[in-house]
């Protein structure tokens, strides 16, 4: 029976490494849950790091997993009393420092990609002048939607030519492109997996996000914050264009928009 038990136990860190694998060649029926390309030219340090931690935390998961089973499998020769042991201080210190070394490795391993991803915002020259790019879009989350405002022909926000658009935003592509992230009302989190962007949003609070899209497409926005009843649907599109179709499509709804809003001003 002992023997059995074993079994099914070594079965966890067997399917469950199964099931990782299976994900991450994207066959049925699992195709499309690993993680999606990343098109960010800043977001290949998230997935690095999203790989060794990946990789230590997989070699501890099969690790344990095997000397359970190995632990469990019955002695030679006929049955076996477990020891009762009351305490060990050397396996216990050596359970402690392993994982406190791990943790103070990935936090001094991990200092470039924060400072790349959160506190580096990218620079471009104006005039022979260096200076931070400033936000392209500001986008403001609310339950449950996004709204994305475009600061209009004058280029600024807050000018009456500001326009908003809903739940669906554009950038141009390789460019470095930098967002203002508000909350009109309670926490969310603003998340494009394909970019490998994640950032909470406080409110009261303006935070900024930056990304350098290398490839056209569609690609999902979420929000990653239980934010109320409607946070399963607080979705939105990120549309990355050729840089000449997404003059096209800001001309055209800048357009769109100041129409509209000088027929309420008549
Ligand atoms: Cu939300």
């Amino acid at each position: 029976m002992n023997r059995v038990w074993s079994l099914l136990f070594l079965l966890v860190p067997i399917l469950g490494t199964l099931l990782i694998v299976w994900a991450i060649f994207g066959a049925w029926p699992l195709a499309g849950l690993w993680l999606p390309e990343n098109v960010n030219e800043y977001g290949g340090v998230i997935d690095h790091l999203f790989n060794l931690i990946l990789w230590i935390t997989g070699v501890i998961f099969i690790g344990t997993g095997a000397i359970l089973a190995l632990t469990m499998w019955p002695a030679k020769g006929g049955s076996r009393r477990a020891a009762y042991v009351h305490g060990n201080h050397t396996l216990e210190i050596i359970w402690a420092v392993i994982p406190a070394g791990i943790l103070v490795f990935l936090s001094i391993y991990q200092l470039n990609a924060w400072a790349e991803n959160k506190m580096d915002r990218p620079v471009e020259v104006v005039d022979g002048e260096e200076r931070l790019v400033p936000p392209s879009v500001r986008v403001v989350a609310r339950q449950f939607d996004w709204d994305f405002f475009y600061p209009g022909p004058d280029g600024k926000f807050d000018t009456v030519d500001d326009f908003m658009v809903t739940g669906e935003v554009h950038v141009p592509k390789n460019q470095p492109v930098v967002f203002q992230i508000e909350s009109s009302d309670v926490l969310h989190s603003f998340f494009v997996p394909s970019l490998r962007v994640k950032q909470d949003i406080v409110p009261g609070m303006k935070q900024f996000v930056w990304f350098e899209a290398n490839k056209a497409g569609r690609y999902e926005i979420a929000c990653t914050e239980l934010c109320g009843w409607g946070h399963y649907k607080m979705g939105a599109v990120l549309e990355v264009q050729e840089e000449e179709d997404y003059a096209v499509w800001l001309q055209e709804t800048t357009a769109k928009c100041l129409a509209i809003s000088q027929s309420f001003e008549e």
